[in-house]
């Protein structure tokens, strides 16, 4: 590969008050994201989605090969035919793949194998970990690292979809290879999650849950 040319950074320092202040500022925004399982039918229009789509992809990622594909599904019969195929998956799941141990954990969240949400959300995002693709001269490019970068640019997406006022959900039916037929992804793509997109139904209700304190996540040393 050439060489590109080195350019000053664009970065500027700012006082430490201001950064005290920006950082609870989003903090706080933060805090008061939550994983909602009823959306309204409300449109929301493409360009906000694609805002969002491009605050992800300024990700970092191994060599900047940028290893993700976004398929984002407003179609009302392609969102039709995730539903059917995820449901069925799901059906699996609580009859027979999912451990008693984990439908413990996840009995708060009061989930089963309907996925209503897959057809009433205005969007749905598909979100591929590129493994690796066909560079325009027709040479095969391995990616690196590929579900770290998938995986950092999926948090920077559902930031960017809360910051801009919606509410979203990171769904994984497994296995979701059916993401790739119905999307037309080539089998180089690996479908990562499924992050549901839109405004959350009137009334909508969430479980009380707490999250971990900074002493149980975090060791200063
Ligand atoms: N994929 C299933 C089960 C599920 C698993 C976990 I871990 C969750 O945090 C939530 C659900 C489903 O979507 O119902």
């Amino acid at each position: 590969m050439d060489d590109k040319p080195m350019v000053p950074l664009v970065f500027k320092r700012r006082s430490e008050e201001e950064m005290r202040r920006s950082s609870l500022a989003y903090l706080e925004a933060s805090i008061s994201r939550r994983s909602v399982r009823t959306f309204s039918s409300d449109p929301v229009p493409r360009d906000i989605i694609e805002n969002c789509i491009k605050a992800a992809a300024t990700s970092p990622s191994g060599a900047n090969l940028q290893p993700w594909h976004f398929v984002a599904v407003s179609d009302p019969a392609v969102k039709a035919k995730i539903r059917a195929a995820g449901e069925q998956e799901e059906r699996a799941f609580y009859e027979r793949r999912a451990s008693d141990a984990w439908k413990e954990v996840l009995r708060p969240f009061r989930t089963d194998a309907n996925k209503p949400y897959l057809e009433t959300a205005p969007w749905l995002i598909a979100i591929f970990t590129v493994n690796s693709y066909v560079k325009p001269d027709g040479e095969k490019q391995q990616t690196y690292y590929p579900k770290e970068s998938v995986g950092i640019a999926t948090g920077v997406l559902i930031s960017a979809l809360h910051q801009a006022g919606l509410a979203t959900l990171t769904h994984t039916p497994s296995p979701m290879n059916f993401l790739n037929q119905l999307l037309q992804r080539p089998s180089a793509e690996k479908p990562f999650l499924l992050l549901i997109v839109g405004y959350p139904e009137e009334g909508t209700q969430v479980p009380a849950i707490s999250r971990k304190s900074v002493a149980e996540i975090a060791t200063f040393v």
